[in-house]
């Protein structure tokens, strides 16, 4: 088998060479995720919260079919300027390495490739899951089978409720994947900081997550480790609007007959439209935050690792 190879950027690869602390990002968030200038700014933002906590960031893409593990500024700004690229997860990367694609990395190829790369922890907005009605559609986020298989730990703000939180905890459970809540016992649901439902576990630093991630390691089960960080209260929105906010997006994308990878593309641009603006800063603002908590992890799980 040839080895794949990645292109790094001179920082993740002087990190990586030397055990110094990492967190991987992704781009979907990028290419589908906001609309452009807040895209850009963001990203070059969270990578900044990386490194004001002691990280180095490698935010992934495929760029003319090569898989980039950071990216310099002039490729995140094509990145995020570029209309109409691909958004893949794990199972499209191949075809799209083969056409020369260029491609924002959903959380699923995201953390795959990190594991590959060597990176141990990735920090994102919110995972992918079990959409609603799909016991009809059949619609499961391929994030959640990579959890089950890639030993990457993913920092998020729990799940949006675009998706059915309940159905997917379950699955997420079915695929062994340990779910831990951040300084609070409730699963958030991204904009707000309770999905109403419990996380399976709860701890209170990062080093307690990073001893987390040395045990789970040895204890061989391959999978990864969902981190739910919920969004600051300053920047939560109200659970009365943003649940009205996001039916009304989820019923236009049915009566338009949206389906398979366009729902979450189309509900989050949808959503910020129709609350103007205010979904897209909370979004923001939780980012960050979990790049901060993802960077403090690294830093910890580095010096344990050492
Ligand atoms: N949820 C968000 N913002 C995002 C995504 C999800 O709040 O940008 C992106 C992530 O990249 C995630 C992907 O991996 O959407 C999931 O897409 P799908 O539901 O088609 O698997």
């Amino acid at each position: 088998m040839t080895k794949l190879q990645f292109t790094f950027s001179p920082a993740v690869a002087e990190a990586l060479a030397a055990g110094d602390p990492l967190v991987a990002l992704e781009s979907t968030i990028i290419t589908h995720g906001m609309p452009f200038p807040a895209n850009l700014e963001t990203a070059r933002a969270v990578e900044d919260v990386v490194r004001a906590n002691g990280a180095v960031p490698a935010t992934i893409a495929l760029i003319d079919g090569d898989i980039h593990v950071g990216l310099d500024d002039a490729r995140l700004e094509r990145l995020a300027r570029a209309q109409g690229v691909a958004k893949a997860s794990g199972r499209d990367l191949a075809a799209l390495m083969v056409r020369r694609g260029t491609a924002g990395t959903t959380v699923s190829a995201t953390m795959r490739i990190a594991a590959l790369a060597g990176i141990d922890i990735f920090a994102t907005g919110g995972v992918g899951g079990v959409h609603r009605g799909a016991g009809e559609t059949f619609d499961v986020s391929a994030d959640l089978t990579e959890l089950g298989q890639t030993g990457t730990t993913v920092v998020c703000a729990g799940v949006k409720s675009i998706l059915d939180i309940p159905k997917t905890l379950e699955y997420i459970e079915t695929q062994r994947v340990p779910v831990v809540a951040y300084g609070s016992e409730d699963f958030p649901a991204f904009f707000t900081r309770s999905s109403g439902l419990k996380a399976d576990h709860s701890l209170s630093s990062p080093e307690e997550i990073a001893r987390l991630m040395i045990a789970h390691a040895s204890l061989g089960s391959g999978t990864g480790i969902l981190i739910a960080n919920p969004i600051p209260e300053a920047d939560a929105l109200s659970p009365d609007f943003i649940d009205a906010t996001i039916a009304d997006a989820v019923r236009e994308a049915e009566a338009r007959g949206i389906s398979r990878k366009e729902v979450t593309p189309f509900l989050l641009q949808r959503i910020n439209e129709l609350s103007q603006g205010r979904s897209l800063a909370a979004n923001i603002a939780l980012v960050k935050n979990n790049a901060a908590l993802a960077a403090r992890m690294a830093e910890a799980h580095a010096k344990l690792k050492r």
